[in-house]
């Protein structure tokens, strides 16, 4: 096949990847910015390199012109959860989003493989639209947490370096580090809530502290700089008792300071 025509094959293909990025990425977002826990903890996508799909065909017999019907993974998502029960919440989020349609599904989460790989696969339709007009593509969202993807990031590159010889003597290591990864995801889940809990602690405080900052730099149009300067020591001394309620009873006060400005400039105004 031309080289061209490889590019115009991958193109919208480059597309479903950056757009579907941007969008787990805003989900994350939005959990953070609403001071809720996101089960989502990291996204990567990639197209598959040319020559990873010209290994397929050959291993799959698949002719040129059945690339896109019989390759699901030419776009390929990964999403990244700190824990087990994170998965499940990502897989009812796409299944009830409107823009993505589950063509199959594979719990190697439930059911490991027989290598000891632990993953959630999803094969979605999603729509593209260019000037050619909307086009169907098909994606494969791969989700796991953060250990699974350790062990299979390293089974990976083990399996490519000695292709179908891996000695027994690694792969008994992988199996045993398989059962090691289920273990951990197991004895994670057990501190769930608490570390929910200190990380959504962590979140509010940051939201709180960029809302300060925020309106004390609007302060600096409007207010006096004698009034600035204490309104900031003063919130270096409260930052310092490292106490969420006491920061947003500060954010509040701000907010009316703010607001008696406005209505003072308003007034002016008139
Ligand atoms: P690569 O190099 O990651 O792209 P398929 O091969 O997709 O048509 P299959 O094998 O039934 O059909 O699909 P499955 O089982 O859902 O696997 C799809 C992808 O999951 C693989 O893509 C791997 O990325 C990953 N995967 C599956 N099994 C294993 C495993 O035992 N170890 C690791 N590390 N990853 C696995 P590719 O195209 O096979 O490989």
């Amino acid at each position: 096949m031309e080289i061209q025509l490889w590019r115009e094959l991958l193109e919208p293909y480059q597309l479903v990847v950056d757009e579907l990025m941007v969008k787990f990425r805003y989900l994350m977002k939005e959990h953070r910015a609403s001071g809720k826990y996101s089960p989502i903890e990291e996204v990567n996508g990639r197209v598959k390199k040319i020559s990873s799909i010209l290994e397929k065909m050959q291993k799959k017999k698949i002719k040129f012109e059945d690339i896109e019907n019989k390759i699901d993974d030419i776009a390929g998502i990964r999403i990244i959860c700190q824990f087990v029960e994170d998965i499940y919440t990502v897989v009812n989020i796409i299944k009830n989003r409107s823009d993505m349609t589950v063509k199959e599904e594979k719990d190697y989460v439930s059911n490991s493989k027989e290598s000891g790989y632990q993953s959630y696969h999803l094969i979605v339709y999603y729509d593209i639209i260019t000037l050619k007009g909307t086009k169907k593509i098909k994606v494969e969202i791969q989700i796991r947490t953060l250990a699974m993807n350790f062990w299979a990031t390293i089974e990976h590159s083990l399996q490519y370096k000695y292709r179908q010889n891996m000695p027994s003597y690694i792969r008994e290591r992988l199996t045993g580090a398989a059962a090691a990864v289920v273990a951990l995801d197991k004895e994670m889940s057990t501190v769930r809530n608490e570390i929910m809990d200190s990380q959504n602690i962590f979140q509010v405080k940051a939201q709180i502290v960029a809302e300060i900052l925020n309106t004390i730099q609007n302060l600096y149009s409007v207010a006096n700089k004698r009034e600035i300067i204490k309104i900031q020591d003063e919130f270096y001394k409260i930052y310092k008792l490292n106490d969420v309620d006491v920061l947003e009873k500060f954010s509040k006060e701000l907010d009316i300071i703010a607001e008696g400005y406005r209505a003072q400039g308003i007034e002016n105004d008139e």
